[in-house]
């Protein structure tokens, strides 16, 4: 190390803005390339692209000849190479819990309502917009509720006091998806709190989807 960090992504992709977030609280320099997801057929899917990241999905961070897709691979890759300051707590059990609500974010709620599903669902499938959204809210509402009652369990020690990093990382961008296809989140107090306080730092709002050059 050490070259310039390359983050392929897109302002509205919510994997990139975790990244984002991950590097702006680490203080660390780092060149956007835009990859549209949805003008010519969603640029993920050109061969160039391809050739980089076969799996087709956004982000995808370069350095050097180091290329990582997947954004929680990214974020354990910055946290090792860059640890201070850290995303994780230092405590064994704490660090555990912190990647247990982030994971069932990434993995549980977010891929459920990602782009190429929807796109499935309204496609191939024939789902009608409204049965669409009841998909996504039915997703994000499990989910949120698992992680509201996770919160509860852990405030004081995990969130609400603690130093924003890997968990933030994957709530704020999941709320932002979230207020864009007009959920109430009225029933989850202390995510709304933990998100709040997040968008109100630097960090976070140099990260926000409106705040990227490619930003339409
Ligand atoms: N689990 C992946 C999810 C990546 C992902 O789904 N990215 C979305 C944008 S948020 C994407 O590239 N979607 C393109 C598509 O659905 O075709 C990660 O955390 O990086």
């Amino acid at each position: 190390m050490n070259t310039e960090l390359k983050l392929y992504g897109y302002w509205r992709s919510s994997a990139a803005y975790r990244v984002r977030i991950a590097l702006n609280l680490k203080g660390l320099a780092y060149r956007q390339v835009p990859v549209h997801l949805v003008k010519d057929g969603g640029q993920q899917h050109a061969p160039e692209y391809r050739a980089l990241n076969p799996q087709q999905l956004l982000p995808l961070l370069v350095d050097g000849e180091t290329r990582i897709a997947q954004s929680l691979a990214i974020l354990e890759y910055l946290e090792e190479v860059f640890p201070v300051p850290p995303l994780l707590p230092a405590d064994p059990a704490l660090r555990a819990q912190v990647r247990s609500l982030a994971l069932h974010i990434a993995c549980e709620v977010h891929p459920l309502n990602n782009l190429r599903v929807l796109q499935y669902l309204t496609g191939e499938l024939g789902v009608d917009d409204a049965a669409k959204n009841t998909w996504y809210r039915h997703w994000l509402h499990t989910g949120l509720t698992a992680v509201e009652q996770g919160l509860a369990v852990f405030a004081g020690r995990l969130s609400l006091g603690e130093q924003p990093g890997y968990l933030e990382a994957c709530l704020v961008p999941q709320v932002y998806n979230a207020r864009r296809f007009n959920c109430d989140l009225d029933a989850y107090p202390r995510i709304l709190a933990m998100t709040a306080r997040c968008e109100a730092l630097e960090a976070f709002k140099q990260a926000a989807p409106e705040a990227q050059a490619d930003a339409q």
